[in-house]
């Protein structure tokens, strides 16, 4: 059997689930915020046209506002400095073959339980490979932290020195993409950086060395403790948005039940 037909076969005989890793579009949603002086993401809103009414009596519809960067999102090369010459390095030139591939889950989630400020080591990498192998080419990497799991101020956790939440130390990200050559890193908090990021060295590791090696971001995810550490393939298909440098998606990963 082909292997698309024997993919079709499972589906439709139950044996493999769709877990949804995505947040509904809401307009109470937590949105990144950044220091004062910055320009701000936009939370989603929603206002309706009509709604079988007089405005349109057999049909209901909405008009949508966000920014590229609200709720579960994708980060294209362009978003960053560092990416800004990379070739495809938008959400419309991305390849689509970018969007489909296998995930790698590194569970943290223990860690960032006893620590808001947890960064990702390469020994934490290391260690989660000699366990389950290691992480192959073309992979999405996703970070659990359970921080999909928190409501309300707590999500942005900001301080008065700002958002305290978890994220990769630079050594990490650098490894899975010199070593590994990962398509992409994905996390549960707002931004691939830790809250703290713009502390370290360089400013933003995460958004600066990912997309300036061409690499992508998924923020905001949800449901990654219903994924296997591996074996699941992840579908991320960002809008088509004409020089869009991210965009709200359904995040989607197929897992064997
Ligand atoms: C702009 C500036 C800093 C950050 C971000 C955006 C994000 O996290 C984002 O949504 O890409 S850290
Ligand atoms: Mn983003």
């Amino acid at each position: 059997m082909s292997a698309l037909t024997q993919l079709a076969t499972a589906l439709s005989a139950g044996k493999i689930d769709v877990i949804d890793l995505t947040h509904t579009l809401d307009p109470d949603f937590p949105v990144i915020i950044l220091p004062p002086e910055f320009g701000q993401c936009a939370r989603f809103r929603m206002e309706e046209v009509s709604a079988y009414d007089h405005r349109g009596p057999a049909w209901k519809w909405h008009n949508i506002s966000m920014s590229e960067h609200t709720g579960t999102h994708f980060d294209a090369p362009s978003h960053w400095i560092s990416g800004r010459d990379v070739p495809l390095g938008s959400v419309d030139e991305i390849p689509p073959e970018k969007f489909v591939g296998p995930v790698c889950v590194i569970d943290c989630s223990a860690e960032t339980a006893q620590d808001d400020d947890f960064l990702m080591t390469p020994d934490h990498i290391r260690a989660w490979e000699a366990e389950h192998g290691e992480i192959p080419k073309g992979a999405w990497v996703l970070m659990r932290t359970d921080w999909s799991k928190r409501k309300g101020a707590a999500y942005l956790n900001m301080k008065e020195d700002g958002p305290h939440s978890p994220g990769p130390a630079p050594d990490a990200i650098r490894h899975l993409i010199e070593e590994r050559d990962i398509v992409g890193f994905g996390t549960e908090c707002v931004g691939t950086d830790a809250g703290q990021g713009m502390h370290l060295s360089p400013p933003y590791p995460a958004h600066f060395i990912l997309h300036g090696a061409g690499k992508y971001g998924l923020q905001c995810l949800t449901n990654l403790d219903k994924l296997p550490p591996t074996g699941a393939v992840l579908m991320a298909a960002p809008l088509k948005i004409k020089n869009g440098t991210g965009s709200p998606l359904r995040v989607l990963a197929m897992v064997e039940t």
